[in-house]
């Protein structure tokens, strides 16, 4: 964690450095940088929010390499692995028939749609994030792309609070 007045001074590329886990998505880190300073923390999330809505489904494909599949927690104590890692912490590595449900559901899912399962893990139990797996399986492609941005943006904006604060 880093004060914002501590961010808005940084050198670009360090400022960069510690916002690039919050998304794979480079030219939302600098612009997002290169928009400081800013006044309150505030107004640092509505532009980062701001900044979200120009994507599409270009950057779900891009940013999905920071995103490893839902119950497949990554080993590593770096950047995304990490921040993963604690946002799937809800999901009960110890139930087998819910991973075995998960794995299955992952790959329906990748069949049909061509990229992994994405979903804000944070706040959800592994049952929470299967039902909405299963949910999201009947959806047209136009709806789940943008159910899937919409996850990723939650999910960018979480990873963002725990890296800047007052
Ligand atoms: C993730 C992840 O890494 N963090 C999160 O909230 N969701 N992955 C995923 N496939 O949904």
């Amino acid at each position: 964690m880093i004060a914002l007045h501590e961010f808005n001074h940084l050198p670009h590329e360090k400022a960069i450095a510690l916002i690039h886990p919050c998304v794979a998505l480079p030219g939302w880190a600098d612009a997002l940088a290169q928009g400081r300073p800013y006044a309150s923390r505030e107004e640092l999330f509505s532009t980062a929010k701001a900044l979200t809505q120009a994507w599409g489904e270009a950057a779900l494909t891009q940013a999905l390499s920071a995103h490893p599949r839902i119950g497949e927690k990554p080993a590593g104590s770096q950047g995304e692995a990490a921040l993963s890692r604690q946002e799937q912490a809800a999901v009960n590595e110890g139930d087998a028939d819910l991973a075995r449900a998960l794995r299955e559901g992952n790959a329906r899912y990748e069949a049909r749609f061509g990229r992994v399962f994405l979903i804000r893990a944070k706040g959800r139990s592994g049952e929470d994030i299967l039902q909405a797996l299963h949910a999201r399986l009947e959806n047209s492609d136009a709806q789940e792309a943008r159910a899937a941005l919409e996850q990723l943006r939650e999910i960018t904006l979480l990873r963002l609070e725990g890296v800047i604060s007052e």
